[in-house]
């Protein structure tokens, strides 16, 4: 059985949460309250932070490393495209997350000119989603899970106007659609 350390509120564990239930795969949840956090979460990881999962004897910390072995292990459905250079594009953006989330938690810090950058960085995504339907390219897959935890909290919970993004704004509400999608929306609504 599949045990997952989570947190309703984090996003990186909602990459997770949406990677297991795309791939219908049966997992419980043991939920870490981050503002108080068991000391024993530092033995499945070192760095004390959620999500971590595990399997057996395994454990396992990081979203996007969590989600690659759950590709390998369970293969069915894809979530990433058979084509090599289409699959190395997806994953150049979720290795390249950072560029939106900097500009995300300092909005959250009320840095100033963070929206300003959030911006700059929503038209990028905008423009990848104006030339083709999914940000893992021609199929929904891990690099649309990798950024679409961020951008529902971004619209829901922090004001962040997509509709001046069309393609991005199309893109999520075509996301919305799917169950795994539509479940994590249900959690941020009840954050
Ligand atoms: N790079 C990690 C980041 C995970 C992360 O930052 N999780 C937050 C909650 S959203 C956390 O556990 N924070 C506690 C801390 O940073 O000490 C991943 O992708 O899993």
């Amino acid at each position: 059985m599949i045990i997952l350390y989570d947190a309703d509120r984090c996003p990186y564990c909602a990459r997770t949460r949406i990677a297991l239930a795309e791939k219908d795969i049966e997992y419980e949840t043991v939920e870490v309250d981050l503002d108080d956090r068991p000391s024993w979460i530092y033995e499945k990881n070192p760095l004390g932070r959620v999500p971590v999962l595990e399997e057996d004897t395994f454990v396992l910390p990081e979203s996007a490393v969590i989600n690659e072995y759950l590709e390998e292990r369970y293969p069915e459905p894809a979530l990433w495209p058979a084509d090599a250079a289409e699959r190395a594009f997806g994953r150049l953006l979720v290795f390249r997350f950072d560029q939106l989330s900097s500009p995300y938690y300092a909005l959250r810090r009320e840095e100033e000119g963070a929206r300003e950058r959030l911006d700059a960085e929503l038209a990028k995504l905008n423009a990848i989603l104006d030339a083709r339907p999914y940000l893992t390219g021609r199929e929904f897959g891990l690099a649309d899970i990798a950024y679409v935890p961020w951008l529902v909290r971004a619209r829901d919970r922090m004001n962040v106007d997509l509709e001046r993004f069309g393609a991005l704004a199309e893109w999520l509400n075509r996301l919305s659609e799917r169950p795994a999608i539509a479940a994590e929306l249900d959690v941020v609504a009840a954050l």
